[in-house]
């Protein structure tokens, strides 16, 4: 296996933090997304999209969503159980971090990219070149505000996102909420439950992944 990463960005850092969570490592190398290294020939061809994290498989193959590349992770080192355990438990772990993907993560992208001086005309990842959209990185505040409110509120309930125990969505969410800094968005005082599962994750050793 090889693991494509780059350790400035989001994306790959929910591999690490997965693997670390898992205990292991494996071999992995850096790709320059600030110099543009995403769009050589030579990356092209590990990944079309031109993003990381890439997992290539022992067959050669490559896996290019981080989602994938946990999962595929978890069946390979099963401990600790990150997905959930029981049917129900794993249907959840995949609902939470669905929404904490689309309703935080890419909020936090949305609100990041659609305004970054050096991402212009780079406003989405991949091939294709597409203009920032300023009313996209207003809109993208605001939804990353929302999801907050409703994962604080999620958190009056469980300790963690999925329920009981620690899983990937709580990763996912934990690395959005970092990326919702890079855009100077906090996690708003009020929200005590949010800012308790936090300062909890942030406590583990995998958070400095
Ligand atoms: N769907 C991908 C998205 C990965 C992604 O967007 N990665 C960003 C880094 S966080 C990237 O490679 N960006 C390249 C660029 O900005 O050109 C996943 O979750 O694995």
């Amino acid at each position: 296996m090889k693991f494509y990463d780059c350790t400035t960005a989001p994306s790959p850092r929910r591999v690490r933090m997965f693997l670390a969570e898992k205990q292991v490592s494996i071999p992995t190398v850096q790709v320059d997304l600030r110099s543009g290294e995403q769009h050589s020939e030579a990356f092209r061809a590990i990944n079309p999209r031109c993003t990381v994290p890439v997992l290539t498989l022992d067959d050669g193959s490559h896996l290019n969503e981080a989602l994938a590349i946990c999962w595929y992770l978890e069946r390979r080192f099963p401990e600790p159980a990150l997905f959930g355990d029981d049917p129900g438990q794993q249907a959840r772990v995949l609902m939470w971090n669905a929404l904490c993907e689309q309703e935080g993560f890419f909020a936090a992208a949305e609100a990041f990219r659609n305004r970054a001086k050096g991402l212009k005309g780079r406003a989405l990842t991949g091939q294709e070149g597409y203009a920032q959209i300023e009313a996209l990185a207003e809109r993208g505040r605001t939804r990353v505000l929302r999801w907050m409110a409703d994962l604080d509120a999620r958190l009056s309930a469980v300790p963690f996102i999925a329920g009981e125990g620690f899983t990937l969505a709580d990763i996912t969410a934990f690395i959005a909420i970092d990326f919702a800094g890079w855009v100077k968005l906090a996690v708003p005082e009020q929200h005590r439950h949010l800012t308790r599962w936090r300062e909890q994750v942030a406590a583990r050793a995998s958070a400095s992944a």
